[in-house]
């Protein structure tokens, strides 16, 4: 049976919105309405220069959804202490979409990123990473463990598109790291598992 759950996002833009700085969600719920969110120059530029600033920063939980964001992506979307990310658009994945950089349990759903140069997902902390209902499109890799680090991450993908991946779905170092992709479709996306995993695997 065709499986009729949506993937991607549901947002049709409702109007644009200037970021001069990184927009903190400490707890409780963002509600970006569907706006567009272009971030100033100040942030970044969206190239693969490291030390650009997020245009939205997670913290302790908390959920940003109904979002878009625009033509120069900076550093996407920073998650610290876990948090939930839904009905979210990366219009042009800037150095990356979305980066957990401190240990908790992050949960994407109806997403959609297009068009980065290299990572869509970094892992910088031990974190477990649920993802559904997702199109991600053009762009390096669906998730990158940070290079030369041992700590845990656990990955799972569910009901997604994936396409025009150059090297591939997941990557990591460490031998602690697990990811599982089930349920999707995915298009010259590469390699699954590249690196050193302790269990990757994909199921229909
Ligand atoms: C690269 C870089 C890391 C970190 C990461 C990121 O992997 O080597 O130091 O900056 O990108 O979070 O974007
Ligand atoms: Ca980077
Ligand atoms: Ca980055
Ligand atoms: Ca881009």
């Amino acid at each position: 049976p065709t499986d009729p759950t949506v993937k991607g996002s549901t947002c049709q833009s409702t109007g644009s919105q200037f970021v001069r700085e990184t927009i903190v969600v400490n707890g409780g719920t963002y509600d970006g309405q569907c706006r567009t969110f272009n971030p100033s120059s100040a942030l970044g530029d969206g190239s693969q220069s490291e030390g650009q600033d997020p245009v939205f920063r997670l913290e302790n939980g908390a959920t940003l959804k109904n979002v878009i964001i625009g033509q120069n992506g900076a550093d996407g979307i920073h998650v610290y202490n876990g948090g939930t990310l839904e009905n979210i658009r990366w219009t042009d994945v800037g150095e990356d979409a979305m980066t957990v950089k401190s240990e908790g349990n992050v949960i994407l759903r109806n997403i959609e990123g297009y068009n980065g140069s290299d990572k869509f997902l970094q892992a910088n902390a031990a974190s477990n990473i649920t993802v559904s209902n997702c199109v991600v499109d053009n762009m390096g890799k669906f998730l990158r463990q940070n290079g030369g680090t041992t700590f845990e991450v656990n990955i799972t993908v569910d009901n997604c598109d994936i396409s025009n991946m150059s090297e591939g779905i997941f990557r990591t170092d460490s031998s602690r790291s697990t990811a599982h992709i089930s349920n999707s479709r995915l298009r010259n996306a590469g390699r699954v598992c590249i690196g050193n995993w302790a269990s990757c695997t994909s199921s229909n």
